[in-house]
C-alpha cells in the first residue's frame, strides 16, 4: 500500500500559490529520492555512452567524472553536441516513486485534491552548458501543451526539481508572478518545436523572479503561469525533472496521455502500479510516435540535427 498521507501545505503556502502562481518547498524531497533520480538518469547516461562506444564514436566512457560533468564531457565527444529532454528513456520505478513520494503527494493534495491523475507530459533534463537552440525554453504556458486545455477541467500543476544546483548562471526557471490570473494566451511554435508565448503578451516578463534551487526542494506552479528558464552558463549540466498531477476526473484522465491513476483517498485499488503504466505508456507511446513521425522529421531537419536526438521530446 502506498503512504498517501504526506503533510499537506499550510494555509500560506496555498494562498502563495494561488496567488503567484508557483511555490518552492524547500527540502521537499527525501535525500533518497534525490540519490535515486540521480542513479537512474546516470543509468541512462551509462547506456548512451556504452552505444557511442560500440558504434565507435567515442573511446572513453568519462566514468570518472562525476554526475554534473560526465553528460557534458561525453556530448563534447560527439559530432552533434546537445539533445533535447529525455521522456521515453525515464519510464522507470525511480520516475515512478517520485509520482508517489508522500511528500509531493501531501502537497499535490492541497492543491488539487484526493484523487490525483499524473500527466503523461513528464521530462528528465540534459540542459548542457551552452546555448542550444534545441534546448531552449522561451517563455510559455505548460497549458499550451495540454490537449484541448480548458481551465473549467481542473487544476494541473508542474512540479520540477533539480539534480544539481540551479541558478541564474546555471539555467534556473524564471517566472511572471501572478501571470497565471491572465489565463491561457495564444501560442506560436518556435523553431525546436516547442510552445512559446508570443511577445505581446509578456508584460511583466521584464522583471521575472528566478527560482534558484537545490537538489530535494520543488517549485511546483500552475498551467497558465508564465515561465521560461535560462540558458546553462555554467560549466556542468543541469540536471532536473518535471512530473504534473491533476484531478483525476474522467476529463483530464482523457486529455492526459500516456498518464496514470496516481493517488486515490478513496479506493486505492484504483492505482496502477508501475508495471501495469509503463506497459501502457510503451504502447500509447508507440502509436504517438507513428502518428508524429513527420512532424518529427520536420522539426529535426529544421534543426539540422538527427530525429533520434529530438525523439525523447
Ligand atoms: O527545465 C526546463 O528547462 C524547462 C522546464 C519547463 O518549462 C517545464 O517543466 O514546464
Amino acid at each position: 500500500m502506498v503512504e498517501t498521507n504526506g503533510a499537506a501545505l499550510t494555509p500560506e503556502q496555498v494562498e502563495h500559490f494561488d496567488r503567484e502562481g508557483y511555490l518552492i518547498v524547500r527540502d521537499l524531497l527525501p535525500k533518497q529520492t534525490v540519490d535515486a533520480l540521480r542513479r537512474m538518469v546516470m543509468s541512462v547516461v551509462d547506456r548512451f555512452a556504452q552505444e557511442w562506444l560500440d558504434e565507435g564514436l567515442i573511446d572513453d566512457l568519462c566514468a570518472d567524472e562525476d554526475f554534473a560533468h560526465r553528460w557534458a564531457v561525453l556530448r563534447e565527444k560527439l559530432p552533434s553536441k546537445t539533445t533535447g529532454a529525455w521522456r521515453t528513456v525515464i519510464v522507470s520505478p525511480e520516475l515512478y516513486a517520485l509520482w508517489q513520494e508522500p511528500a509531493l503527494v501531501g502537497a499535490m493534495r492541497s492543491l488539487i485534491g484526493d484523487e490525483l491523475f499524473a500527466n503523461g507530459i513528464f521530462n528528465a533534463r540534459p540542459r548542457e552548458p551552452g546555448s542550444w537552440d534545441v534546448q531552449r525554453v522561451t517563455w510559455h504556458q505548460d497549458a499550451a501543451y495540454y490537449p484541448d486545455w480548458d481551465a473549467a477541467d481542473g487544476r494541473l500543476v508542474t512540479c520540477w526539481t533539480p539534480l544539481v544546483p540551479v541558478n541564474e548562471r546555471s539555467g534556473c526557471l524564471q517566472f511572471v508572478p501572478g501571470s497565471h490570473k491572465r489565463g491561457y494566451v495564444p501560442f506560436e511554435r518556435v523553431a525546436n518545436g516547442l510552445r512559446a508565448v508570443p511577445e505581446s503578451f509578456l508584460g511583466g516578463a521584464e522583471n521575472p523572479f528566478s527560482a534558484e534551487l537545490n537538489p530535494g526542494d520543488v517549485v511546483m506552479f500552475d498551467a497558465t503561469m508564465l515561465h521560461q528558464a535560462l540558458d546553462n552558463r555554467s560549466d556542468y549540466t543541469r540536471w532536473s525533472v518535471d512530473v504534473r498531477y491533476g484531478p483525476a476526473n474522467p476529463t483530464i484522465i482523457a486529455k492526459s496521455g500516456p498518464g496514470y491513476y496516481c493517488v486515490s483517498a478513496a479506493d486505492q485499488s484504483r492505482v496502477e502500479t508501475f508495471d501495469q503504466w509503463s506497459e501502457r505508456f510503451d504502447a500509447e507511446r508507440a502509436k504517438e510516435v507513428r502518428e508524429s513521425a513527420e512532424e518529427l522529421e520536420a522539426r529535426a531537419k529544421a534543426l539540422g540535427i538527427s530525429k533520434g536526438e529530438l525523439q525523447a521530446f
